[in-house]
């Protein structure tokens, strides 16, 4: 098992692109579980990719075949992650803020909360304050997801919950924030409802605000 999902993580980080569906597919008929070749897979490559862009031994094009790379594989275990849809649990709104293009992890919560029975409307990437509040008043969604990977895009998230606050809709909606510069002192000083380090705190964290 070690082997095959450290062939998924080289493929990922060599962006190995042509080859990860395969590699993927085989993978999860040998019956380990689809979060484990997420977790130790995919999403470990992509810390590894990151460590090595800080360190200045790989630049933005090879991070983007590797994010490439890593989306294909995803979208193989998908299917077996979120299964057949059922009666929805609850509604979650998930998006990336204003100026901010990372969506990897953001999609990776979309699939697990999909996958534990929420309905999840994804907004997608650089949503601006105006069309994330405007979503909440038409949707009505009781959980919003904010993720941001860069420290410059964080400030977005406050401006976010300050402005649902002067539009008398913070007490309809949970907002839980996320993404990899985020942690729980960020999330409390903006005034956010929660923190959650990975996907599987954020189904935890969705689940204990809706109460199942
Ligand atoms: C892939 C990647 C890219 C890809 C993104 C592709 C895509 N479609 O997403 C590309 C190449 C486009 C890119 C571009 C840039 N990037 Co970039 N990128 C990364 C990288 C390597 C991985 C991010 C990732 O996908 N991680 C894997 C996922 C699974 O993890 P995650 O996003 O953290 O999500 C998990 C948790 O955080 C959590 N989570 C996430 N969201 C949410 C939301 C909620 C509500 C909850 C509860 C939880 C939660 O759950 C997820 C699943 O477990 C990171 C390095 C890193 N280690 O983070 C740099 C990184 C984020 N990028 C960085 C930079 C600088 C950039 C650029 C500015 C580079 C440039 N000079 O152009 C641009 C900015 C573009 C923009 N405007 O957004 C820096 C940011 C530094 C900083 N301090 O802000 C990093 C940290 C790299 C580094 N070490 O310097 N990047």
């Amino acid at each position: 098992m070690k082997e095959s999902i450290q062939k998924i993580k080289e493929g990922v980080i060599e962006g190995r692109h042509k080859e990860i569906e395969s590699l993927v597919r085989e993978i999860c008929k040998t019956g380990i579980s689809p979060e484990t070749v997420i977790q130790e897979g995919l999403i470990a490559a992509m810390d590894t990719v990151g460590r090595r862009f800080s360190a200045g031994e790989i630049f933005v094009p090879e991070m983007m075949v590797s994010a490439m790379t890593m989306k294909l594989g995803l979208n193989i275990v998908k299917p077996l992650v979120t299964g057949q849809a059922g009666e929805s649990r609850g509604v979650v709104l998930m998006g990336t803020v204003k100026g901010d293009l990372h969506d990897i992890g953001k999609n990776i919560v979309v699939m697990m909360l999909e996958g534990a029975g929420f309905r999840v409307i994804d907004m997608g990437v650089d949503i601006d304050v105006e069309k994330v509040v405007a979503k909440v008043a038409e949707i009505r969604p009781q959980v919003l997801g904010l993720s941001a990977l860069l420290t410059t895009t964080m400030p977005e998230m406050k401006l976010v919950i300050e402005e649902i606050r002067a539009r008398g809709l913070r007490e309809r909606v949970k907002v839980m924030v996320g993404g990899a510069p985020v942690d729980a002192a960020f999330a409390e000083k903006i005034g956010a409802d929660g923190y959650g380090k990975d996907a599987v705190q954020a189904v935890a964290m969705a689940r204990s605000f809706i109460g199942f």
